[in-house]
């Protein structure tokens, strides 16, 4: 306990003790330090002794853990300021009616599932959050911003529910979403519930890095003065075995570099997950604080309840906290599932004198003995001192018991995690417990209760809320009032390169430039890159924008002589990430949903390496429209050939498939500089002038080739998913070629090929989205499905084709999955190439011969196919595969 506060305990040296006496008189004279002078003092010294050891070689051995005790020491807790009574009652209400919710869900429909135990073990933690720190507001500015943990939702909709902003119909149906009455969702899901959720937080992870992101984002805006600075919190509530995953602690890093004073974690550690123990044979509270202490955040430990201290004073020799130190999750868990006379022999029987030091508890008294995240002083004290703390980020670690109050049902079990069942006598036994006022019978009906409005605790629940600026969670959007810029706005990349070969990559960069310059939304355009910004030519805006960075620049750049110098600034605009995908999401996610956390139509627009990125963040992006995020993802360097040299990991030929499954993304693959304007103006017009939550994903490739200018009429067919690009000079067509991105290059190559040497007339088309041809195609079939009686709609795609002859060659550098998702509507005439199967490091021109998408191979493609249409003749198109240099007996590249 001597360094508690320097949060770094030296470990006892591998060396015997030479020398107890001289040992026994330097801890004497620390001792005598520590109580003179204090523990900063004592500190300050034990740094410089460790300093000077150093220096000679005599390092001594460091561990970043302080004892298994609380952090804050009794001496420095202030006393609880609420009315203990009055919140234990609550929070008992609000434990019966969450239970009650789960249990009565399943006793009318059998495995609709639910969780009781996450809420039993969190809801002192949560509670004295609700009643004296979550802010709701700051006057006319937002409050806190509270990631809850997902499973826990009952809590949560119980609270609802006494405070009256749900009825007993909600909670009825809970998760009966589909019925007669409002239902409630099984967890946190904005999409399903957008006027109180915020956050999507159930799939594990995603909360933490969000959060993360969020707290820096709030301060992005106060930084460029987009927002105005309050002491708004992020809250984020996170199970222990949730720190598993990477994304929990994977960007903790972030949040301490830039002292994100503004957020604070509580780890809720019952130290169990679904299936057991998180860490049965170690101690995960001891566990995290290393790993966040070693993050530099600040560490607070809510170890043990108030019942504890006069215990810990007794314990002269630390006997008491050795055993603590010592004793295994795996073992605690146990012990807080068995009576009092095996705690006795278990754990303080384990040194005769810790056996003394209880033998006055009866064993009652040892059962009861509370885990300081049970504990409403320990926590309120913890939860104030990280409000408090200036700097950094901090990290509340609270051991509690899963299924807290089951008692036989489940508290500290194993199978606590999906106990959804209780029988009577285990329901009467907690209620006895939380002294629920009802009655026996409605026990066995699982009645809700809710007191009077009346009732003191009532008063007490609103007079906290009116007291902390509102009810939470609460989703409050204002709708966006912006006028998107007319396309013209966007006038120069309309008319074409004048025969300058640039690539989509180059126009992308130049619409968004232009975007930053609009006068009116500018200011609000976010441009986001995971260390790619030279890759995709965007260095520019370094200097034009400028790069945000907390603390500004703070060092000379070594290119500070060059115009587009590495420029780091407080106010910059960029955010620029360095290599994580996940955190660059997590940012998008925070910007993408500012309208509605802050009432700010930020728009950001996300640009990364399009194989990397969405392969790691598909969960993030799923909760990102879940969140009803707003925004435009930009996968560069696409596409399986066209990235040439790098290979199969960096090659990107399915993100569009990985896209197409997310119902809210509007997804192209644009071929030319005047579509992704188009896009890009509609984006704007759909997302923040008419409000549509839905964001999209448009690909960008780094291929140099002359930009053609916009053909008239083309914009509403671009928007759809296709339009014709060249019609078949000289004659009806009796081929239709398809291509997206660089692709379409290839099949007007092709066009003009069939043309010369082989007299076939080919109409070439733009798809730029399958996924929206088959959307729209999808709801026309479905309206005739349920409209039998009425006269048939065509799709689109039917009706944009109708009149068009012969077989359709589509090519993309993308698989062939991407254009075959409208088959349905083709008649069969479909045949298309892509880029199926892995990549490889060679030029584009080698790839797109080696995945038969090249312009040659569209040739042969439709030779082949007109041939077993009996429109060519056989033969003849066998030999043209030779003529045109295609080997047949080549093997397949999907399989290579
Ligand atoms: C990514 C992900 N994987 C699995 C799950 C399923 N799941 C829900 S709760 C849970 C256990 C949670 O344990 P912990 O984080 O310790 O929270 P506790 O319930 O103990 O508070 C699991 C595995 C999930 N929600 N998300
Ligand atoms: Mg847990």
């Amino acid at each position: 306990m001597l360094l508690a506060d320097d949060m770094l305990q030296i470990k006892a040296p591998s060396v015997d003790d030479l020398n107890p006496q001289e040992t026994a008189e330097w801890v004497e004279a620390f001792a005598q330090i520590l109580d003179e002078a204090g523990p900063d003092r004592a500190a300050f010294l034990l740094n410089q002794l460790a300093a000077r050891a150093r220096g000679a070689g005599a390092a001594p051995q460091y561990a970043v853990n302080t004892p298994y005790v609380n952090t804050i020491p009794v001496e420095e807790q202030v006393p609880f300021p609420g009315d203990r009574a009055l919140e234990r009652r609550l929070k008992s209400l609000i434990r019966w009616n969450a239970l009650a919710m789960v249990v009565r869900a399943n006793k009318y429909d059998p495995g609709i599932g639910g969780h009781i135990s996450s809420y039993a073990s969190l809801a002192t933690l949560v509670e004295v959050g609700f009643n004296h720190f979550f802010r709701g507001s700051y006057g006319d500015e937002p409050g806190d911003l509270v990631y809850l943990q997902g499973h826990s939702a009952p809590g949560y909709y119980a609270r609802a529910y006494l405070e009256g902003r749900l009825n007993e119909e909600h909670l009825r149906n809970f998760r009966h979403e589909l019925r007669e009455h409002p239902g409630l969702s099984s967890y946190p899901h904005p999409w399903l519930m957008p006027e109180f959720w915020q956050f999507p937080t159930v799939s594990m992870g995603l909360g933490p890095i969000n959060a993360i992101y969020q707290a820096r984002f709030m301060r992005y805006l106060e930084n460029r003065g987009l927002l105005k600075p309050t002491p708004r919190k992020v809250w984020a509530f996170l199970g222990d075995g949730e720190t598993d995953e990477p994304e929990s602690t994977g960007a903790i890093r972030i949040a301490a570099n830039e002292k994100l004073d503004n957020l604070i974690f509580v780890v809720n550690c019952n130290l169990q997950r679904l299936d057991g123990p998180v860490r049965g044979n170690g101690k995960m509270i001891q566990e995290l604080e290393a790993i966040f202490a070693g993050a530099k955040w600040n560490v607070i430990k809510v170890v043990w309840g108030s019942d504890w201290d006069e215990l810990l004073a007794r314990d002269k020799t630390g006997l008491l906290v050795k055993r603590m130190d010592e004793c295994l999750d795996g073992d605690y868990q146990t012990i807080a599932v068995r009576v009092g006379a095996y705690i006795r022999k278990e754990f303080f029987g384990k040194y005769p004198e810790l056996l003394d030091l209880v033998a006055h508890y009866t064993d009652d008294q040892l059962a009861r003995l509370r885990r300081g995240g049970h504990d409403p002083e320990k926590v309120y004290n913890a939860y104030k001192r990280a409000v408090e703390y200036e700097g950094g980020p901090t990290v509340v670690l609270a051991k509690t018991i899963k299924g807290y109050g089951l008692g036989e049902a489940g508290e500290g079990r194993n199978i606590t995690h999906q106990q959804k069942k209780l029988n009577e006598q285990e329901m009467e036994y907690f209620c006895q417990r939380f002294e629920i006022p009802i009655p026996p019978e409605s026990i066995h009906d699982v009645a809700f209760y809710r007191p009077p409005e009346d009732a003191p605790e009532m008063r007490y629940m609103h007079e906290r809320r009116a007291e902390l600026g509102g009810y939470l969670p609460e989703r409050k959007v204002k709708r966006i009032e912006m006028e998107a810029p007319p396309l013209d706005y966007f006038s120069e990349t309309l008319t074409g390169s004048a025969g300058r070969e640039v690539s989509t990559t180059m126009a992308f960069v130049r619409a968004m430039t232009l975007l930053l310059r609009h006068p009116k939304i500018g200011h609000y355009v976010v441009p986001i890159i995971p260390d790619e910004a030279r890759t995709f030519g965007m260095e520019s805006l370094f200097r034009q924008i400028g790069i945000y960075a907390s603390q500004g620049q703070l060092y000379h750049p070594v290119d500070q002589e060059m115009f587009l110098y590495y420029r780091e600034v407080k106010d910059g605009q960029i955010l620029e990430e360095g290599i994580t995908e996940a955190g660059a999401m997590a940012s998008f996610t925070a910007a993408g949903t500012a309208y509605g956390n802050f009432g700010l139509p930020m728009i950001p627009l996300y640009t990364y390496y399009s194989m990397f990125g969405l392969q790691r963040m598909g969960d993030l992006l799923w909760a990102f429209g879940d969140s009803r995020g707003k925004g435009f993802i930009v996968g560069a360097t696409a596409g399986r050939t066209t990235l040439n040299g790098e290979g199969l990991q960096h090659q990107d030929g399915h993100s569009h498939l990985l896209m197409s499954v997310l119902p809210t993304c509007v997804a192209y693959d644009p071929a030319y500089a005047y579509e992704i304007a188009v896009i890009l103006q509609d984006g704007l017009r759909r997302m923040y002038q008419d409000n549509e939550d839905i964001f999209y994903y448009m690909t960008v490739y780094n291929e140099n080739y002359a930009q053609p200018a916009m053909p008239e009429g083309a914009a509403e067919g671009i928007l759809k998913g296709i339009y014709r690009f060249k019609a078949a000079e000289g004659g009806q067509a009796t081929v239709q070629l398809f291509g997206s991105g660089p692709m379409l290059n290839e099949a007007v190559k092709a066009q003009q090929m069939l043309a010369e040497k082989y007299g076939i007339a080919a109409d070439v088309w733009s798809v730029t989205s399958y996924s929206e041809l088959r959307r729209e195609a999808l709801a026309v079939d479905r309206w005739n499905r349920l409209h039998p009686a009425e006269p048939v709609r065509q799709p689109y795609i039917r009706q944009i084709l109708e009149g068009t002859q012969g077989p359709i060659i589509a090519s993309s550098d993308y698989m062939k999955a991407i254009a075959d998702q409208i088959a349905p509507w083709l008649d069969g005439r479909l045949l298309a190439l892509g880029t199926d199967g892995f990549g490889r490091s060679e030029n584009r021109e080698h790839l797109r011969d080696f995945f038969e998408v090249s312009a040659k191979h569209i040739v042969a493609a439709t030779l082949s196919r007109l041939a077993r249409d009996g429109k060519f003749d056989a033969a003849r198109a066998a030999q043209s595969l030779g003529e045109l240099g295609v080997n047949p007996e080549l093997p397949d590249p999907a399989k290579r």
